[in-house]
C-alpha cells in the first residue's frame, strides 16, 4: 500500500517535470512564428587565402531567426595547421570585428577574416557535388603532410566539418548537422554562438572543461558544464566555480590515442556533454578551436601549453608544507602555531595570514592592534631565521576611503574599472571598493607599485590572490538600455540561471580600451596574477610564488591554484583528486586543496586521512574557515604522528617534486597525473577517481572513507613497491585491483619498477632537507630499463633551467645485463651540482629477481675506469620478499659527476 502511494507521487512529479521541460524547449527553439533558434549556414566559396597557408570559406546564413537575437549573415571560416601538432579552426563575422582573447594574453597567428580567396568554387559547384568539391590533389589543402590532423568540409548546407586523425581514421570532432535538429547546427548571433560535435560514446573519454567540483574525473554524460568565474564554494558540485578552462582531453579506447580541444573564448558559456555529443553555447566572442594531436596525453599537454604558455616554475620552498587559517587572532597566535609545529617535529615551511592581518580589510595595511608593524617585522625576521617563509593574502577591491593612500594613488592613476564614466563601486570586506583594471597598463603599474611599497615595509615571500572572480557582495541592477547585463541566452550560472551580474562586477562595466566586463570577466584572475607575478620579479628579484583562486586558460604561466572553499567532509576529500588532476590538464600543475577541509568542523580521523593524501598534493596547505574548530596538524596525536610519517616521505621526495615542476615548466606535463598518462593503453585506468600518479611512476592510493582500514587499489601491470617499506610489493600481471591494508596511520604509496628516484633526507624545512645527502633508489626491472631525473638549481632564481642559469640536470638510467644491474648517470651542466658538493651516500636497488646473493660492485666515473676506493661501504643483501634488495651505504659519489 505504502509503495503504491509513493509510486503515484513519483509519477506525478515526473509528469510535472516533463511538461515544464516542454515549455522551456518551446520557448527556446520555436518563436511565435514557428521558427527555431537558427537554420545554420551554407558554404559559398572555399579556397586558399592569399598567403596560401589558410583554407578559408565564406558561410552564408540559410534563413534568419530572431530567437536569442538576430543572426550574423556572413561568416568567415579559416583553417590552419599552426604547427604539425596543432590545427586551428576559426569562425567569425565576415564584416565586423568581434571580441577575442587579446593577443598579448595568448599570442597566436592572425587569421584575417577578409583574406582574398586565391581559388574559389562557385556555389553551384559546391552544392551540386560536395564529394567532388576539390580535385584530389587540392584535397590536400585541408591536410598537412606533417600533421596527423585532417580537416574535412563535410556538409555544405547546412555547413558542417570534421576533424579526424589521419593515421587511424578516427573522427575526433564532427559538426555535421544531425536529423535537421537545430541543436546540432552552427548558430552565430551576437550574443549566442552554438557549435556541436558528435562523439563516439563508447570509445571516447573526456576530461577537463572546468572549473567544477565533480565526483568523477572522467566526465559523465548528461551534464551542463557552465563556465563563468564565480565566487561559489567548491564544496558545491557540478556548478561553475572560480575559473574557466574550455579545454578537454579526449582519450580514445582501446588505443589510448589522445587529443586535446580548446575553444579559446573568454565569454560565459554552457557546455552540454551528452556522451555522444558535445555542444558549446557561448554568449559572445568567436569560434576559435584548437586541436592538439597528441597522440599521448603527455604530448597533448606539451602541445597545449606551447600555445597557452608553459607553467611557471615554482620556488623550491613552495613544495614544503604550508599552514594557514582564516581567523588567526594576532601575531602571537600565528607565532604560537609556528612554535607548536616545531615542538611537534612536524615540518612547516610556510605560514600564512588571511585577511585578519589587515587594518579594516584594506590591502597593503596592517591591523595596528593585532598585527602591528613592529611585531610583524620581528615575526618575519624570526620566520626567515628558521628558514621558513611567510605568505599573505590580497583581495582586488581597494577600499574607497579618502584617508587611504593606496586609494588616493589609484584614483590619481585612473586605475579602476568604470561604469558610466566613473569607477564602478563594489562592496567587499572593507565595504565600498573600486577594482583595479588589469587590462589598463596603469592598473598593473598601480598594483605593482603598491606591492613594492608594502614589500619594502614587510618582507613577505609570496602572495595569495583571493576574491578575483571578481567577487562582489552586491549585484548591481542591469542597465536597461543594454543587453549585456541580461543577455538573451541565460547560462546556467550557479545552476539556477542566476544572472551573469550576480555578485560580481556588472557586464556593462568598462575596462581600458572600452572592453566590456561582459567579454573580459573571465580574464580578471589571470590578469591579476600576471601583474602580480611581474611585480614580484621586480620587487623581490626571485622566482615568484603566487596562489590565485580565479584562473583562465594560461594562468599556469603565472600562478599556482588551490581548489577554494571545500568542506571538511569525506566526499570533499574524495573530490580533491579529480579537481587536482583537472588543473594538471589546464596547465596549472601547482595545485592543492585545503587539507583537513575549509568549512565545517573537521574530525581527527578525517584530518588524519586528509594529511595522508594532502602530503602528496603538488601544493600542500592546511587551511580552515574562521567559524570552524582549529585544525593544525599537531592538535591530535594521531594526526601529528601521521603527519610526521607522510610529510617525512614528501620531504624525501622533494627532489622529485622539484624535478616535476621543471618538467612541467619545460613540457607542460602535470605533477599529479591520472593513471592513464603512464598507461594509456590500459583502458581500466580511464575511470579511476580515487588514485593518481606523482610523475611517471609513483602511485598514491588513499583511504577516502570513514572507518576504512583497507583500500581497493588498482595497479596497472608491473611490480610495485611500497615507498614507506621497500620490501612490501604488489605484482600485477595485467592491471588489477588489490585489497591493501591501510591501517589508521598509513597511506599506500607505491613506486613502479623501472623508476630511479633521487631522494634526500627528512627535515623540518626544505632548506635543511636540501643539505642532506642524496640516496638513489633504483627500482630494477627485468622488462624495462629504468630512468629518473633530478633537476638542481638554487631553488629560487627567476628562470628555471634557462640559458646561462646556474643549474644541473642529472639523468639516471638502469638496465639488467646478464647477472648485473648497471646504473648510469649523465649530467648536463655539471658545474652547478659540483659547486654545491652534493653527494649520493647510498644506493638502494630493489626489485631484483632471482638474486641469490650479492657478489660485488664496481664504480666507474666518466673520466675512466676508477675503482674509487670507497672504503667503508657497507653492502647488505635482503631476500625476504619475492624480490631482493641490495643496499650500499657510506658512499660519497658526487651527484654532479
Ligand atoms: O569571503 O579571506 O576562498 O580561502 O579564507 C571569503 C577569507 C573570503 C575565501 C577564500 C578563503 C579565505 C576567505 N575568502
Amino acid at each position: 500500500m505504502m509503495d503504491n502511494i509513493n509510486n503515484v507521487i513519483i509519477n506525478k512529479r515526473v509528469v510535472v517535470v516533463l511538461v515544464f521541460c516542454g515549455i522551456l524547449f518551446l520557448n527556446l527553439f520555436s518563436g511565435s512564428n514557428g521558427d527555431t533558434v537558427g537554420f545554420g549556414y551554407s558554404v559559398r566559396s572555399v579556397g586558399l587565402d592569399s598567403s596560401g597557408k589558410f583554407l578559408t570559406a565564406n558561410l552564408q546564413l540559410i534563413k534568419a531567426s530572431t530567437i536569442l537575437g538576430p543572426d550574423i549573415h556572413s561568416l568567415t571560416l579559416t583553417v590552419s595547421h599552426d604547427t604539425k601538432d596543432r590545427l586551428r579552426i576559426r569562425i567569425t563575422d565576415s564584416e565586423t570585428k568581434r571580441w577575442e582573447v587579446p593577443q598579448d594574453i595568448i599570442p597566436r597567428q592572425i587569421h584575417h577574416p577578409h583574406s582574398h580567396l586565391r581559388h574559389s568554387f562557385s556555389e553551384n559547384h559546391l552544392s551540386s557535388s560536395p564529394e567532388n568539391l576539390f580535385p584530389p590533389s587540392e584535397n590536400h589543402l585541408y591536410s598537412d603532410p606533417n600533421s596527423d590532423l585532417l580537416f574535412t568540409l563535410r556538409n555544405t548546407t547546412p555547413f558542417g566539418f570534421t576533424v579526424s586523425r589521419h593515421s587511424s581514421g578516427d573522427v575526433l570532432f564532427d559538426t555535421s548537422p544531425a536529423n535537421s535538429n537545430p541543436e546540432t547546427f552552427l548558430i552565430f548571433k551576437d550574443q549566442y554562438i552554438q557549435l556541436s560535435s558528435r562523439l563516439p560514446k563508447d570509445t571516447s573519454s573526456l576530461y577537463g572543461l572546468g572549473e567544477h567540483t565533480l565526483s568523477s574525473f572522467k566526465l559523465t554524460p548528461g551534464k551542463t558544464l557552465t563556465l563563468w568565474n564565480a565566487d561559489i564554494g567548491s564544496a558545491n558540485t557540478d556548478v561553475n566555480l572560480y575559473g574557466s578552462h574550455p579545454f578537454y582531453l579526449d582519450v580514445r579506447s582501446p588505443s589510448g590515442n589522445s587529443h586535446g580541444v580548446l575553444l579559446l573564448n573568454s565569454n560565459g558559456m554552457d557546455i552540454v556533454y551528452g556522451g555522444d555529443r558535445i555542444t558549446y553555447k557561448v554568449i559572445g566572442g568567436v569560434v576559435d578551436l584548437y586541436f592538439f594531436a597528441g597522440s599521448s596525453p603527455e604530448l597533448v599537454m606539451e602541445q597545449y601549453t606551447e600555445l597557452i604558455g608553459r607553467p611557471a616554475p615554482m620556488p623550491y620552498w613552495s613544495f614544503g608544507f604550508h599552514q594557514c587559517r582564516y581567523g588567526y587572532k594576532d601575531v602571537s597566535d600565528v607565532e604560537g602555531v609556528v612554535a607548536n609545529y616545531s615542538k611537534a617535529r612536524i615540518p612547516l615551511e610556510v605560514i600564512w595570514t588571511d585577511i585578519d592581518y589587515m587594518d579594516a580589510y584594506k590591502d597593503f595595511t596592517l591591523d595596528p592592534i593585532n598585527f602591528p608593524l613592529d611585531k610583524m617585522k620581528g615575526f618575519t625576521e624570526r620566520i626567515h631565521q628558521n628558514g621558513q617563509k611567510y605568505v599573505l593574502i590580497l583581495d582586488p577591491g581597494i577600499s574607497v576611503n579618502k584617508t587611504y593612500e593606496t586609494y588616493l594613488r589609484g584614483i590619481k592613476a585612473d586605475a579602476f574599472i568604470k561604469r558610466d564614466g566613473i569607477p564602478y563601486l563594489g562592496s567587499v570586506w572593507p565595504g565600498s571598493v573600486y577594482f583595479p583594471d588589469f587590462l589598463n597598463p596603469a592598473g598593473g603599474t598601480f598594483w605593482g607599485n603598491e606591492i613594492k611599497i608594502f614589500r619594502d615595509i614587510l618582507p613577505f615571500d609570496g602572495l595569495w590572490l583571493d576574491m578575483n572572480e571578481i567577487s562582489n557582495f552586491i549585484t548591481s541592477p542591469p542597465t536597461p538600455s543594454s543587453k549585456l547585463d541580461d543577455p538573451p541566452y541565460k547560462i546556467n550560472n550557479a545552476a539556477i540561471q542566476r544572472g551573469i551580474n550576480y555578485n560580481t562586477v556588472p557586464a556593462t562595466a568598462l575596462h581600458f580600451g572600452n572592453i566590456t566586463e561582459y567579454n573580459a570577466h573571465n580574464l580578471y584572475g589571470l590578469l591579476e596574477a600576471k601583474a602580480t607575478n611581474a611585480a614580484l620579479v621586480n620587487v623581490i628579484g626571485k622566482r615568484p610564488f603566487i596562489l590565485s583562486r580565479s584562473t583562465f586558460v594560461g594562468s599556469g604561466k603565472y600562478t599556482a591554484h588551490w581548489t577554494g572553499d571545500n568542506a571538511a567532509t569525506w566526499d570533499d576529500l574524495a573530490y580533491t583528486i579529480p579537481s587536482i588532476l583537472n588543473f594538471g590538464l589546464f596547465g596549472i600543475p601547482m595545485v592543492g586543496a585545503d587539507i583537513c577541509g575549509f568549512s565545517r568542523n573537521t574530525t581527527e580521523e578525517l584530518c588524519r586521512r586528509w594529511i595522508q593524501l594532502g602530503a602528496f598534493y603538488p601544493f600542500a596547505r592546511d587551511h580552515s574557515d574562521k567559524s570552524t574548530i582549529r585544525q593544525e596538524l599537531y592538535l591530535w596525536d594521531s594526526v601529528a604522528a601521521s603527519a610526521r610519517k607522510v610529510l617525512g616521505l614528501r620531504y624525501r621526495l622533494l627532489p622529485l617534486f622539484y624535478t616535476l615542476i621543471y618538467e612541467a615548466h619545460k613540457k607542460g606535463t602535470p605533477i599529479a597525473r591520472p593513471l592513464f598518462f603512464s598507461f594509456p593503453q590500459d583502458t581500466k585506468t580511464y575511470g579511476i577517481n580515487s588514485q593518481f600518479l606523482i610523475g611517471r611512476g609513483i602511485l598514491v592510493s588513499p583511504v577516502l572513507k570513514s572507518g576504512a582500514v583497507s583500500v581497493d587499489a588498482y595497479f596497472p601491470a608491473g611490480n610495485w613497491f611500497d615507498l614507506f617499506n621497500l620490501s612490501r610489493s604488489v605484482s600485477a600481471q595485467s592491471g588489477q585491483y588489490f585489497k591493501l591494508d591501510a591501517p589508521p596511520d598509513h597511506i599506500n604509496v607505491h613506486v613502479r619498477e623501472g623508476n630511479i628516484l633521487a631522494l634526500q633526507g627528512e627535515a623540518l624545512t626544505t632548506k635543511a632537507a636540501r643539505r642532506t645527502p642524496f640516496q638513489l633508489l633504483v627500482v630494477s626491472s627485468s622488462s624495462t630499463n629504468g630512468t629518473g631525473e633530478a633537476f638542481l638549481d638554487d631553488g629560487e632564481e627567476v628562470e628555471m633551467g634557462g640559458e646561462g642559469g646556474k643549474w644541473s640536470l642529472v639523468s639516471f638510467s638502469s638496465s639488467v645485463q646478464g647477472d648485473k644491474v648497471v646504473v648510469e648517470s649523465n649530467v648536463v651542466n655539471a658545474e652547478f651540482a659540483l659547486s654545491q658538493k652534493w653527494i649520493i651516500d647510498r644506493i638502494t636497488t630493489i626489485g631484483l629477481k632471482n638474486a641469490k646473493r650479492l657478489k660485488g660492485y664496481e664504480l666507474y666515473t666518466k673520466s675512466g675506469r676508477s675503482f674509487a676506493k670507497h672504503y667503508g661501504i657497507k653492502t647488505s643483501f635482503d631476500s625476504s620478499d619475492q624480490f631482493s634488495k641490495v643496499e650500499m651505504e657510506g658512499l660519497s659519489l658526487l651527484i654532479g659527476e
